[in-house]
């Protein structure tokens, strides 16, 4: 969402009083500012609030490109309402399927909407006129883009009859005084590769730029604050000096960046550091940093320090009622069955058990009834993989072996109890 999108929205509520306003997760750094000045009153709801609702019509201003809103449409699979799009960009050959299109070929997608309130007569509160006016500024480059069309001109003038802030407007425009930053954040998003380094989930970037440029922390950040992983690294190669500058961010108290980049004689904070290497090649610097993070950075937590040790256990010589008795004793809803030399040759479950009791055959060996294909894990499978092995098995129960022999146990239980008393996550 840039400024022109945020004016669109100010002024389509004119148009489409009763509907509901969804923002995206992805705000331009440009429009920052004015997000947070004025979030209160546009009332937004977060994509991600469309699962489950009754939605009938969908407006969607300043893209016209089904790639764009794909976070909406990915909450409401099956939409078969209409869609009506105002948008002012030429088609890229990716325009959403079934929609009304309300084009207009002029230099901010705002003039288009405002055209519409001109004809009407609608007049428009003086905040609403400078977030409106603001959209038009930034997107034609203060009438100066060649885009620029007499109707950004002659929607300008009514918002500013309306009572739009010039004073206002030009605090906002402040921040896209820094075009690079913004060409650069775009930039970097289009260049992240992500990285699983002893079991943590990092972004790592790489970027070259001829010279050194101010806000590229301030690019991190944004990008940080969009993107999920534990930490970022970005290197930034300046070619005209063979400079290379790190610039790192961590969410995790386990990832403390000021001791990892102490390495490379950088510094700053546990939680965001830098260190700029001099006469290194950026390539160099990026695959030294990658093989600094293996070697130091800890291990994830994993399967060892969470699994329970003292497991109750089946012996495969045991029959069913004997295995139900131990079950119950333990209060289990199930276990791991032991072979005589000490292997984890299966899993019985209450559920099998179950099965014995209805055919009367709770004198038969458990072999007969445990299931035998597991899904186990070594000691060192880290808390994501144990995640996806709970979830994507729909199991209860992953047993930790090693060779084998059973050696722990990891429940549902010993993992979401884990999770809660997580906070840095
Ligand atoms: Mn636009």
């Amino acid at each position: 969402m840039d400024l022109d999108c945020f004016g669109s929205i100010a002024l389509i509520k004119y148009l489409y009083p009763d509907y509901q306003l969804v923002q995206s997760h992805l705000i331009h750094p440009a429009a920052r500012n004015l997000y947070n000045l004025y979030q209160n009153r546009f009332q937004f709801i977060q994509s991600k609030d469309l699962k489950g609702e009754t939605v009938e019509k969908i407006i969607v201003v300043d893209t016209r490109a089904a790639g764009r809103v794909k976070e909406y449409f990915d909450h409401l699979k099956d939409f078969k309402g209409e869609i009506l799009v105002y948008d002012h960009h030429p088609s890229n050959g990716d325009d959403i399927e079934g929609a009304t299109l309300k084009y207009g070929p002029y230099g901010s997608n705002t003039t288009n909407i405002g055209l519409e309130l001109i004809k009407q007569q609608i007049r428009i509160e003086p905040e609403d006129a400078t977030i409106a006016l603001t959209g038009i500024y930034a997107d034609t480059g203060n009438f100066q883009h060649d885009t620029t069309t007499s109707e950004d001109l002659e929607v300008a003038a009514y918002l500013l009859k309306c009572g739009a802030s010039l004073k206002v407007i030009k605090k906002f425009l402040e921040t896209m005084s820094d075009r690079e930053q913004i060409s650069l954040f775009r930039d970097v998003m289009n260049r992240l590769t992500y990285k699983d380094i002893n079991g943590h989930s990092l972004i790592l970037s790489y970027i070259e730029l001829q010279n050194q440029v101010s806000g590229l922390a301030a690019v991190i950040e944004k990008i940080f604050e969009v993107e999920k992983a534990e930490a970022i690294f970005c290197v930034f190669y300046f070619t005209r000096n063979n400079d290379s500058l790190i610039i790192a961010r961590s969410a995790k108290d386990t990832i403390k960046l000021d001791k990892l980049l102490d390495y490379f004689g950088g510094g700053g904070h546990e939680k965001a550091a830098s260190a700029l290497i001099k006469n290194q090649s950026g390539m160099m610097t990026f695959a030294n940093l990658e093989e600094h993070l293996k070697g130091s950075l800890k291990p994830a937590i994993t399967a060892e320090d969470i699994m329970v040790q003292d497991v109750v256990t089946l012996k495969d010589t045991l029959t069913l009622i004997e295995a139900s008795m131990t079950l119950e004793d333990a209060s289990h809803t199930g276990a791991p069955v032991i072979s005589q030399r000490g292997q984890l040759v299966g899993f019985l479950t209450l559920r099998d058990i179950m099965k014995g009791r209805k055919s009367n055959q709770m004198h038969s060996s458990v072999k007969g009834y445990m299931a035998t294909k597991l899904v186990t894990a070594p000691k060192n499978v880290t808390i994501r993989e144990i995640e996806e092995l709970l979830f994507t098995n729909n199991i209860g129960h992953l047993p930790i072996v090693q060779g084998k022999s059973l050696i722990g146990i990891v429940t549902r239980t010993n993992y979401l109890d884990f999770i809660a008393k997580q906070d840095d996550t």
